[in-house]
């Protein structure tokens, strides 16, 4: 029979069954136990991994092969204990998995990945999971980790009770690898042995909640009925941007039933939680051996040093000094290098092209422009490959650990922390981080103070103004460091200080408690963090052959023309002159008391693209002026410049108050981007542009009054 073309034939198809469209398979499992490690294994992406707990917090898709090369899709997700998400980074995989995410096809078939030396713990997501009724894989990852703590695991004991596919794994030697694309490729995956009966007295509300979510919606049964269990049991509060909200019918029968149970005294979820446990150890049983006793591990011994409460201080001390310190005593002939090399290319420009419009470009906007910032790279990878050790050796938690107390101060937890620390590099995922922040008002107050943590790109601009301090750049090298060590601290200052006064007025909340886990030690993986390195500067010189480029381009028109009548004015009449120069004597009232002139504000206005363009706005501002001469650092070029008055500019007064300026101001245009999504308004990046803005002014101005009072 032939159909008309509207109706499209019902598909009857088994469960466990792909039909001929690519199926979807989700990675889950409990924050940490190797999911992206194994994603990137499978779609040859290179997510980030690291060792501490929340390090995926969106989910991201990938392609992968079957045996006989037929596509696949992967979602990797972020992990979470329990399906009753918490945090706003767990409601995503909740929400992915019940289809409640509009850009996100719902998943076919889900892969559990699962440590192997936690495993009881671990089963109780999975046998949430399992009640969606989903095709499921099972990847005991970590199995050398459970062997090194003892354990000895029967997968195909497991295989045997839960009937599904268990496959061991060592995610980062591609251990299993092969078994579980295999697995992945079966056309037909068996469903799980797994009954999950519902006490009767709730198989009521259950039911009716079951029909409400299935209303008008395509989704299975078991699924409806493994989030109407969910709904009961926890409270759905968290909610992340892209989730279809419930509809009103099914938040009306929640809220009769929780009254209800409420009247009747009944905890329905410790009930749910105590027989799910229950039958987890029954899974355990036959599966897990305890080969040997398990004494105080590796982990154990190291943080009993680590997270010592005087010794733990010291080391984390001692590592900051240490980045510090190698941020300028290793990275300086790189830098010399790469200076030259770029002062170089613009005096071979000077010498084969004949003057004119077209060579001031080239070497006063284009070359001018993105050298001084390219120079920077060698820093910017010293700084990632520090961060990336912590990444991934599992000190990143522990610093978590011993912050909490100092964080509990100001109203935050040890949890806020690692989002803070991650800012070191770069605010925009320290911001994405705080998704694992389970309070509201916290995790607003830990985005809102996060961009005050001097990130990499505020690394040029002190770089710079240290440079300029004494004539020649000839301090040595530990004052420079105690210089810079100081502007991280007092970043660091602003965030405990206005995290405690936002806690204290706008965000009124308990001082939460910090839950986390802290992961076995692990030995860095060096390729990891090279990969990583490669990448942050590879977005590093992509931002300067795109952004910077062009704004130090259009910058260097701004300041050449429109054109003095008269040939022989010099390069500052020309300047003051020019589009750029009447703009930045329209600011100047503004940023005069703090003892900047128009050339430092078109920089102040011009960075706020993003921070490093100050440098190269200093380069064109500064290099146009002296374009007849040959190309110079433009630390000697900014030592050069001076008032009207005939009175330097760049006093050292002037360059530390710019560095504290920086590192107060909201100046990156990413970050407001990034907040204003996280936190779904407009509301909050305005107002974050203005206390920090605001807070730069004042503390500036009082700095630079009193030291200009004080004769410096
Ligand atoms: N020893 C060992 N380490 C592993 C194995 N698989 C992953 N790791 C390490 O475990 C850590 C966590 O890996 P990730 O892939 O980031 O874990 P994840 O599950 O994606 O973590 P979240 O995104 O935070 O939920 C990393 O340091 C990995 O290198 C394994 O089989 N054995
Ligand atoms: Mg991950």
């Amino acid at each position: 029979m032939k159909l008309p073309a509207h109706i499209t034939p019902p598909i009857r198809r088994r469960p466990g069954t792909t039909s001929d469209r690519t199926p979807v398979y989700a990675m889950v499992g409990n924050p940490n136990c190797g999911k992206t490690t194994l994603f990137n294994a499978l779609t040859g992406l290179r997510q980030k991994v690291g060792n501490y707990p929340g390090v995926t917090v969106e989910k991201k898709m990938g392609t992968t092969y079957s045996q006989h090369g037929r596509p696949i899709q992967v979602i990797d997700l972020p992990g979470a204990y329990s399906l009753a998400a918490r945090s706003p980074d767990e409601a995503v995989l909740r929400d992915v998995l019940f289809g409640r995410r509009e850009d996100t096809p719902q998943p076919d078939r889900i892969i559990c990945v699962v440590d192997a030396a936690n495993l009881e713990r671990n089963l109780y997501l999975v046998h949430q999971i399992l009640d969606l009724g989903r095709p499921v894989i099972i990847a005991l990852n970590m199995m050398d980790m459970a062997d090194a703590s003892g354990l000895k695991i029967d997968p195909a004991a497991l295989e045997r009770v839960l009937g599904v596919p268990v496959i061991a794994c060592e995610a980062v030697r591609g251990r299993g690898l092969v078994e579980l694309r295999l697995a992945m490729s079966r056309v037909e995956l068996p469903l799980a042995r797994h009954r999950w009966d519902v006490p009767a007295p709730i198989a009521s509300a259950v039911a009716e909640l079951q029909a409400a979510l299935t209303e008008g919606d395509a989704r299975s049964p078991l699924v409806a009925r493994a989030e109407a269990l969910l709904l009961l049991t926890d409270f759905d509060s968290v909610r992340v941007a892209g989730s279809k909200p419930l509809s009103p019918r099914t938040n009306g029968i929640l809220a009769h039933w929780r009254q209800r149970w409420t009247g009747e005294g009944t905890d329905w979820s410790a009930a749910l939680i105590r027989s799910r446990y229950d039958s987890i150890g029954v899974l355990c049983r036959g599966t897990v051996v305890r080969t040997r006793e398990q004494g105080p591990s590796v982990s154990d011994r190291i943080d009993a040093v680590l997270c010592h409460s005087v010794w733990g201080w010291a080391v984390f001390g001692v590592i900051m000094a240490a980045l510090f310190f190698s941020i300028f005593s290793l990275a300086e002939p790189p830098m010399d290098f790469i200076d030259a090399k770029f002062a170089g290319l613009g005096n071979w420009v000077k010498s084969a092209m004949a003057p004119g419009d077209l060579r001031d470009l080239l070497v006063g906007g284009v070359i001018g422009g993105v050298g001084p910032v390219v120079k920077f790279l060698p820093q910017i990878l010293i700084l990632f490959f520090f961060v990336g050790l912590l990444e991934s050796t599992g000190y990143m938690a522990r610093a978590a650990f011993i912050m909490d107390r100092l964080m509990g101060k100001v109203g935050l937890s040890g949890r806020s922390f690692i989002p803070l620390l991650g800012s070191y590099a770069c605010a925009i995922p320290g911001i994405m981080a705080t998704r694992t922040i389970e309070n509201a008002r916290d995790r607003l107050v830990t985005i809102l103070v996060a961009p005050l943590m001097s990130c990499s790109a505020r690394l040029p601009v002190y770089l710079l103004m240290i440079a300029t301090l004494v004539p020649g750049d000839t301090l040595p090298a530990a004052k420079k460091a105690g210089i810079m060590l100081a502007m991280y601290a007092l970043g660091t200052g602003g965030v405990f200080f206005f995290a405690w006064l936002f806690k204290r007025t706008l965000f009124k909340s308990a001082p939460p408690h910090m839950i986390m886990e802290l992961p076995p030690y692990q030995p860095p993986r060096f390729k990891e963090i090279l990969r990583h390195m490669l990448e942050r500067s590879w977005l590093f010189l992509k931002n300067a052959g795109t952004i910077i480029l062009a704004i130090s381009i259009v910058l260097w028109f701004l300041t050449t023309y429109p054109k003095l009548p008269d040939p022989a004015a010099t390069a500052t009449e020309q300047l003051a002159h020019s589009f750029a120069g009447r703009a930045g004597h329209l600011i100047e009232p503004v940023i005069k008391p703090l003892g900047f002139d128009w050339r430092i504000g078109i920089g102040l206005v011009t960075s706020f693209a993003a921070r490093e363009v100050f440098v190269s706005s200093m380069g064109v501002i500064f290099g146009v002026e002296g374009r007849d001469e040959d190309t110079a650092p433009i630390r000697d070029a900014l030592r050069a410049a001076r008032w009207p008055t005939g009175a330097p500019l760049f006093t050292p007064l002037v360059c530390l108050v710019l560095m504290v300026y920086y590192v107060f101001a909201m100046q990156c245009m990413s970050t407001v981007a990034v907040v204003k999504r996280e936190t779904n308004s407009w509301r909050w990046p305005l107002f974050q542009i203005a206390y920090m803005t605001g807070t730069a002014w004042l503390v500036c101005f009082l700095f630079y009054q009193t030291g200009h009072a004080l004769g410096y």
